[in-house]
């Protein structure tokens, strides 16, 4: 019984799915939201992050290092690099208010953190502002002692004195109650690394260099010649129109604005000057990755994808100590705009040879593995391109907000291909 959860305005586990969407609690105007912080355990003090100082994000950065999410046979841990809490962090129209972290009164040490960042999120035909809320974590010592309600609803509160009442947030526990659910898939690159750390195995009816050699990448991306480059600045109103058109094949997207393109997909650490073919040099802190492929006669960028790059410490290996995902994030194609008899099977194709170049530009640029959900329009080429079955699952959830539960993406279940989550979070 989910003692927290149950007073908190989220559809509870076993109600009927709702036949019309909107809000649980209504609004209130903001001389009526609690001024004063939530009482913390004596011996802790609320404290604003300035992620903007390099001291307290090195110290958001040391306490997610240490005990954040870590997979359920605690072999790896998540390891956000600085670099990434800034991009993640720092989103157009971010409220440091929303950067909060807890603090031992005595000593000042960071002993837990959570964050919510602004967006603009569209469910099915509303379109809202909400928060999404990420990267809670409370120090391993301090565990079990009901600190994580505390920081939720001071997070809650923080939100709803901007006027903000409705969150989005993912996690892979399951709580009351989720919109989707979705896999882990992993695209193996770096084989024998993989195999060392025992992230994956070699079946026993094959052998490395056989597993090897069905995994293996062409050098070069195949779209070179059809106009594939990575993105730049003056790309942004064309990958904006792109976005915006195709991600309204999902029930649930992040309605970005030109600034919003502009962050999630040419910043970040080490983006710098484009050339020809830098799409094979990696750069060192660089967190996002986007390519376009600009068609070489018309000018029109006809397609894009892009990856992020989130590493994970290795808990007990003896080789290596760090493994090198890469994660899918957003892509569009205009083949998707075409009617529904003319596609047939286009669709399918043109998402094939995308993530086709994304993996060999992900191998390229140093990456041991690329991860994907089954969410988006994923499902229609991750078998194809061999990405593996994971174990970890991924919840998504609003708070504040009704609607029915997405629509499945686990073809491997036997939903058919869903239309369902299209925002990943990060
Ligand atoms: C979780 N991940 O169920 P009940 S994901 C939400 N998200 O409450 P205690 C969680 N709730 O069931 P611990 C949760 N994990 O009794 C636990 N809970 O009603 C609930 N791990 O609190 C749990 N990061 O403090 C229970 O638990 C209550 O000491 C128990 O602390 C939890 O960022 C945690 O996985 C997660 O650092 C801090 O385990 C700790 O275990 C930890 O006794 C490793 O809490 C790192 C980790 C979570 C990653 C994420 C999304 C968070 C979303 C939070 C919900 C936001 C709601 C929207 C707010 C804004 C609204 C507006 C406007
Ligand atoms: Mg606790």
């Amino acid at each position: 019984d989910h003692k927290f959860w149950t007073t908190q305005p989220v559809p509870q586990l076993g109600e009927e799915p709702p036949t019309s969407d909107g809000y649980i609690e209504p609004s209130k105007p903001p001389e009526e939201v609690r001024q004063e912080p939530y009482p913390l355990p004596k011996d802790f003090e609320w404290s604003t992050i300035d992620v903007d100082d390099p001291v307290q994000l090195r110290e958001v950065y040391e306490l997610l290092s240490a005990n954040y999410v870590e997979d359920d046979d605690a072999t790896f841990r998540f390891l956000y690099s600085a670099e990434f809490l800034q991009w993640a962090l720092k989103p157009p129209g971010y409220h440091k208010e929303w950067h909060i972290g807890v603090r031992v009164a005595s000593n000042k040490k960071l002993v837990a953190f959570i964050s919510g960042v602004p967006l603009t999120v569209r469910v099915r035909e509303n379109t809202f502002k909400a928060s999404e809320v990420n990267f809670l974590c409370a120090h391993k010592k301090l565990r079990s002692k009901r600190l994580a309600p505390v920081l939720i609803k001071e997070i809650t509160r923080q939100c709803n004195l901007k006027g903000v009442f409705q969150a989005l947030y993912t996690a892979g526990v399951l709580l009351p109650t989720p919109i989707s659910t979705c896999r882990y898939y992993h695209r193996c690159l770096n084989i024998k690394k993989l195999v060392d750390i025992g992230f994956t195995i070699v079946p026993p009816t094959m052998t490395m260099a056989r597993l090897i050699r069905l995994n293996k990448l062409p050098d070069i991306p195949r779209l070179l010649s059809q106009g594939l480059r990575e993105m730049e600045e003056r790309d942004i109103p064309k990958v904006m129109d792109l976005y915006a058109t195709y991600t309204r094949r999902y029930d649930m997207a992040h309605a970005m604005s030109r600034e919003e393109i502009k962050h999630y997909f040419t910043s970040g650490g080490g983006q710098g000057p484009r050339t020809e073919d830098s799409w094979k040099i990696p750069r060192e802190g660089q967190v996002v990755w986007t390519y376009v492929i600009e068609n070489p006669t018309t000018h029109k960028i006809t397609d894009f994808f892009s990856f992020y790059s989130l590493p994970s410490t290795v808990m007990n290996s003896s080789q290596h100590d760090l493994l090198k995902a890469a994660y899918l994030y957003y892509y569009a194609t205009d083949v998707a705009f075409l009617d529904r008899s003319e596609n047939d099977g286009r669709l399918k194709r043109r998402l094939e040879e995308l993530i086709g170049d994304c993996l060999i530009v992900a191998n390229q640029a140093g990456f041991d593995v690329l991860n994907a959900l089954s969410m988006m329009d994923n499902v229609q080429f991750l078998t194809d391109h061999r990405f593996g079955k994971g174990n970890g699952m991924l919840n998504f959830y609003l708070y504040n907000w009704r609607t029915a539960p997405l629509a499945g993406a686990n073809p491997i279940d036997g939903v058919p291909a869903g239309m369902g989550v299209g925002i990943v979070m990060l």
